[in-house]
């Protein structure tokens, strides 16, 4: 038998990295993988045991919930609550911060999820993921608070996201590459099967959701004609793929190079910093891309720099190839002042 790398003995190698740690680190990130195990049953199985469809409740964003949302959502809970590694924790489900309840002790991590995203994908067997984030306690006392999940990317201790497709993968980043795993789903193990992941120099596509063209600003259709060669018939084009899970769109960019992008649009004002979530999306794939040499923008600056100033707020996605989103920071700085203003003012808390 060829020795396999588990992602815990990988984990535990990477924490010989890091002369100073504990241990904790390592726990929090083998208790994701644990749930991971659980929500990719569960997915795997949802047309067999009705686990399929809406579950006649309305999440903080206005979106219908999906049985499989809640069910990620509750299972990465009950999994890291009563751990004593976390002091607290925020999920794209939650109106407010997720407390650890006072019978468990508070740790010294504070994670945020999208617990199942893409999860409109569900009900067609399309692939969906989750993804998280891990940050390290700054606020004083026993337990976290807001302030400890409200930090920029850049102070993120450690990323990743879970991929539940024809295979199921789990791919993460603690700042010293970018590794990802795939699941013997005979053993429920997770094994090393993508060593050290950097982006291509070469961009094979492009992933946004074209119908919601006539709504971007001006410079984000220029540039997306500028990635089709319609400027110029004698430079390459480059092909476009989307599903509208991120999670899939995001880690085949990675793969084999390339942008996605989910802007800010004009149609109405709730729409100008477009869909994502900064701290359950933006983030944690930002670092991720970050980490295999990539680059993520709202189109003005790297996402990393952005302080979030709530918990569900609304971040322009553009990220992957690093040229590519300096590419589109261009086109939005030349065509777009208007909307940057509108944008900037909202994403700052101005107006
Ligand atoms: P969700 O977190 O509610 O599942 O929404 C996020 C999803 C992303 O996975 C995907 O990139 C995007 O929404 C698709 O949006 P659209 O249908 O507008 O293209
Ligand atoms: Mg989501």
């Amino acid at each position: 038998m060829s020795s396999r790398i588990t992602i815990e003995r990988h984990i535990l190698d990477q924490q010989k990295l890091y002369p100073q740690a504990s241990g904790i680190f390592s726990g929090l990130l083998y208790d994701i993988a644990l749930a991971a195990k659980y929500i990719n049953r569960e997915v795997t199985h949802a047309a067999l045991v009705d686990a399929l469809g809406s579950a006649d409740s309305i999440n903080v964003h206005g979106e219908t919930q999906q049985k499989l949302d809640m069910f990620a959502d509750s299972t990465i809970i009950r999994i890291c609550n009563s751990t004593g590694r976390l002091c607290i924790m925020a999920s794209e489900e939650h109106d407010d911060v997720i407390p650890i309840p006072e019978d468990y002790f508070g740790g010294k991590y504070a994670l945020v999820f999208d617990p199942l995203d893409g999860s409109s994908n569900i009900n067609v067997n399309v692939g969906v993921g989750t993804i998280f984030g891990i940050y390290r306690k700054i606020s004083s006392g026993v337990y976290g608070t807001i302030e400890d999940v409200l930090q920029p990317g850049s102070k993120l201790a450690a990323a990743g996201y879970i991929l539940y497709g024809p295979s199921t993968m789990l791919v993460y980043t603690t700042g010293q590459g970018v590794f990802g795993f795939t699941l013997d789903q005979t053993l429920g193990e997770f094994f090393l099967s993508h060593p050290n992941i950097t982006i291509p120099d070469k961009a094979s596509y492009y992933s946004v959701n074209q119908g919601r063209q006539r709504y971007w600003p001006e410079g984000v259709r220029k540039y997306i004609e500028w990635l089709q060669g319609l400027d110029d018939p004698s430079r390459p084009h480059v092909d476009t793929r989307y599903t509208g899970s991120l999670v899939l769109d995001f880690h085949r960019n990675l793969v084999n190079g390339g942008v996605f992008m989910y802007p800010g649009d004009m149609q109405k004002p709730s729409n100008i910093s477009g869909k994502m979530r900064l701290v359950y999306e933006g983030n944690p794939l930002s670092f991720i891309a970050k980490n295999a040499g990539g680059y993520a923008s709202d189109g003005l600056q790297d996402i990393l720099t952005i302080k979030p100033r709530t918990l569900h707020q609304r971040v322009p996605l553009f990220i992957g190839n690093r040229d590519l989103v300096q590419e589109v920071e261009r086109f939005i700085a030349t065509n777009d002042g208007d909307w940057m203003t509108t944008y900037k003012a909202q994403r700052d808390g101005k107006q």
